[in-house]
C-alpha cells in the first residue's frame, strides 16, 4: 500500500482539485433540501405563485450547476487511477524484464499476464473510484448530520440508530469479501495460464489429438472461476440490501417519530421535507460506501498479488564494488575455475556442473560434447550470467564476471540458445535486434544485417522470399523451417559483431552439407574472436583448439581432436560411430 501512496502522489494537485470539486458538489446538493423547505413554507403561508416558481427556477439551476461540477470531480480523480494504472503497469514490466531467468521457471505465463492486466485494473478502480467515496462519504456526512442536527437533533439521533450494527455487519461482510476475491483473481490467473500453454502447445495438442482432454481441463478451471465469481457475488450482493434496509428504516423511523412531532406542532412541515430530504441525500454515499469497501477489498488483493512480483530481487544485477568504469575492449580469454552449479540453490548434492576448470586464450575455440543432460548447456549459461555459480569462479580477460558491468558482459557475448527464439516481428528487426544502434546510420545496420545473414548461411533463402528482409515471421516464427529458425538465431548472435560466441547446438537442426558451408563461412566471422561449440556431431568440433568431454557434469576427457582420438575413450568411439554412419549414407 506504501507503494500506492508513491504513484498517487505524483497525481496530488489533481487529487487535490477533485476533492475541492466535490465539496462543491456537495455543498450545492445540501442547498436543495433547505430550498425545498423553503418552498414548502412559501405554500404553506399562501405567497403568490411567482415567489413558488423562482423557488422551483432556482432548485433547477443548482441541480445543473452541480451536474457540471460533479462531472469535473469524477474527471479529476478517476484519471489519476488511470495515470497510476498505466504507469503501475509500466514498471511492472519493466521489473519483469530485469528478474532472474531462474524466476520464470517457476512461474506461469498466463499467471503474470493476468497480474499484469487483472490486478493492476483493480488498483485503477481502488484509486478511482474507490478514492472518490472514501472522500464524498465524510463529506456528505459532515455536511448531512451537521444540518439534521440543526433541524432536530432528536430525530437525527434516532434516525441513525440502525447504523452501529450496520458498520458491525459490513466488517464482517467486507472480511470474507477480501479473501473471496484473493480466490476469484487466483482462478483468473489458472484460466489466463491453461489458455496460454494451450495456444503455445497446440502442435502437441493436435498431435495427440488431445482436444477433448484440453477442453474439459479447461472446462473444469472455467467451472472453479464461475463458481469462486458466483461466491464473490453472493458476498458482495449481502452489502446492498443491508445497506437499503439501514436507509429504510432511517426513514421509516423519521416519517413515524417525526410526523407526529409535526402534528404536535413541535416541527414544521418543511422542516421534515427537509429532513426526508438530507435522510435521502445520504442513502447513496452509505450505499457507496459498502460497494467501496468491496472496490478497497479488491484493490488490496490485487496489490498483494503485484507485491509478490515486486518484491522478487533482480537476482543478478551488477555488484556493488563491479567496476564502473568499463574495461577497454573485452579480449575474449575466458577462464572456468572449479566451478560447480545447481538449480536447487545452494544444494550441493544435486550438482549439475562439479568442479570444471578449462582456459581459452583469445581467439581460441572450445568445444563441448557429451550425452545428452551431461550438463552442457548449463555450463555455458554461466557465462552470461543467467545463472551465477554455485562456487569457484569464471574469469574473462582475467576477472570475474561478477564484477563486469552486466552490460559489459552481455554486449561482448553472442548467444546462440539451443532452443530458438524468434519475436513475430521482420526478419530484418529480429537479426538486428542486438545491434547497439547508436551513431550508426541504417545503412549500417543493413549492411551488418546482410553480411551476419550469408555468414549464418541464410541469406539466399531470405532473399528468396516474395518480401525479403521484410518478411513477418509468425508468432514464434512458425511460418519458418526449425533450420532456418536456427540460423536466423546465428545470424542475429553475429550481427552485434560479439567478442565471443557460443553457439549451444545451433546448427543440430541442417544437414552436414548445410553445416560445412555454414562453417565455412563462419570462419572468417569469427577471425580473432572466441567461441564456444556444443555439439554431438563432431564434425562441427575437430577443428577446435580445446576439446572437453562432459559427464554428469565432469569433464572426464579434454584435448585436441588428435590427442583424443590417441586416448581411446568416449570421444574416439564417438568419433568412429559417426564415422561409420557418415561411410554408409554416402555408400
Ligand atoms: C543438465 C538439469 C537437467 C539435467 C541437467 C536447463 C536446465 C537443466 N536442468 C535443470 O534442472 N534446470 C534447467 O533449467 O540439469 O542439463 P543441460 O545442461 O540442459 O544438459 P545438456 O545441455 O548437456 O543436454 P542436451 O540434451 O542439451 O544435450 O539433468 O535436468
Ligand atoms: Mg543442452
Amino acid at each position: 500500500m506504501l507503494r500506492l501512496w508513491g504513484y498517487s502522489r505524483r497525481y496530488l494537485s489533481r487529487y487535490l482539485l477533485g476533492g475541492v470539486c466535490l465539496v462543491l458538489t456537495a455543498s450545492l446538493a445540501m442547498s436543495i433540501p433547505y430550498f425545498l423547505k423553503l418552498a414548502v413554507e412559501a405554500i404553506e403561508s399562501g405567497r403568490p405563485f411567482t415567489d413558488i416558481a423562482s423557488f422551483a427556477a432556482l432548485i433547477a439551476g443548482i441541480a445543473v450547476v452541480q451536474a457540471i461540477v460533479r462531472t469535473l470531480s469524477r474527471a479529476l480523480i478517476f484519471n489519476v487511477g488511470r495515470d497510476v494504472e498505466c504507469d503501475l503497469r509500466n514498471d511492472l514490466f519493466a521489473h519483469l524484464e530485469r528478474l532472474p531467468v531462474a524466476y520464470y521457471q517457476h512461474q506461469h505465463t498466463g499467471d503474470l499476464m493476468s497480474r499484469l492486466i487483472n490486478d493492476v485494473t483493480a488498483i485503477r478502480m481502488l484509486l478511482g473510484v474507490g478514492f472518490l467515496n472514501l472522500l464524498n462519504t465524510p463529506i456528505y456526512y459532515a455536511y448531512g448530520l451537521t444540518i439534521m442536527l440543526a433541524l432536530h437533533a432528536p430525530l437525527t439521533i434516532a434516525a441513525l440508530l440502525p447504523f452501529p450494527i450496520l458498520l458491525y455487519v459490513v466488517k464482517r461482510v467486507s472480511r470474507r469479501m477480501m479473501e473471496q476475491t484473493l480466490r476469484v483473481q487466483e482462478e483468473l490467473s489458472n484460466l489466463s495460464s491453461a489458455v496460454q500453454e494451450n495456444v503455445a502447445g497446440i502442435h502437441v495438442v493436435r498431435a495427440y489429438q488431445a482436444e477433448d482432454v484440453a477442453v474439459r481441463r479447461f472446462a473444469r478451471s472455467n467451472d472453479a472461476l464461475t463458481d469462486e465469481s458466483l461466491s464473490l457475488a453472493r458476498v458482495r450482493g449481502q452489502l446492498g440490501p443491508i445497506m437499503r434496509t439501514a436507509s429504510g428504516l432511517g426513514t421509516l423511523v423519521v416519517l413515524c417519530f417525526g410526523g407526529t412531532e409535526v402534528v404536535r406542532g413541535k416541527m414544521s412541515v418543511g422542516d421534515l421535507v427537509a429532513f426526508i430530504g438530507y435522510l435521502n441525500l445520504l442513502a447513496w454515499p452509505t450505499m457507496a460506501m459498502g460497494w467501496m469497501l468491496s472496490v478497497v477489498q479488491r484493490g488490496r488483493a490485487a496489490m498483494l498479488r503485484l507485491e509478490q512480483i515486486f518484491s522478487v530481487e533482480p537476482a543478478i544485477t551488477d555488484a556493488a564494488d563491479a567496476d564502473a568504469t568499463p574495461a577497454a575492449r573485452i579480449e575474449g580469454a575466458i577462464e572456468y575455475q572449479n566451478v560447480c552449479f545447481s538449480y536447487a540453490n545452494g544444494d550441493t548434492r544435486s550438482l549439475v556442473i562439479d568442479d570444471v576448470s578449462f582456459r581459452l586464450e583469445p581467439g581460441q575455440k572450445l568445444a563441448i560434447v557429451g550425452r545428452t543432460g551431461a550438463g552442457k548447456t548449463s555450463l555455458v549459461n554461466l557465462l552470461p550470467r543467467m545463472f551465477d555459480v554455485t562456487a569457484g569462479q569464471i574469469l574473462i580477460d582475467g576477472r570475474d564476471v561478477r564484477s563486469l558491468p552486466l552490460r559489459q558482459l552481455r554486449s561482448a557475448i553472442g548467444f546462440v540458445p539451443q532452443d530458438p527464439f524468434l519475436f513475430s516481428t521482420r526478419i530484418e528487426d529480429n537479426v538486428a535486434f542486438a545491434i547497439d544502434d547508436a551513431g550508426n546510420g541504417y545503412a549500417e545496420r543493413d549492411r551488418r544485417v546482410r553480411e551476419a545473414a550469408a555468414a549464418a548461411g541464410i541469406a539466399t533463402e531470405i532473399e528468396g522470399f516474395p518480401r525479403g528482409y521484410e518478411t513477418v515471421i509468425g508468432e514464434r516464427g512458425v511460418t519458418l523451417s526449425g533450420g532456418q529458425k536456427q540460423r536466423l538465431t546465428l545470424a542475429r548472435a553475429l550481427a552485434a559483431s560479439p567478442r565471443i560466441l557460443v553457439l549451444d547446438d545451433a546448427l543440430s537442426s541442417v544437414d552436414t552439407r548445410t553445416e560445412r558451408g555454414i562453417l565455412g563461412a563462419l570462419r572468417a566471422e569469427l577471425q580473432g574472436k572466441s567461441s564456444i561449440f556444443i555439439a554431438h556431431r563432431l564434425s562441427t568440433v575437430m577443428d577446435a583448439d580445446l576439446i572437453v568431454v562432459l559427464d554428469e557434469g565432469r569433464i572426464v576427457e579434454r584435448g585436441d581432436h588428435a590427442s583424443l582420438l590417441r586416448r581411446d575413450g568416449y570421444y574416439a568411439q564417438l568419433f568412429r560411430e559417426q564415422q561409420l554412419e557418415e561411410s554408409l549414407e554416402t555408400s
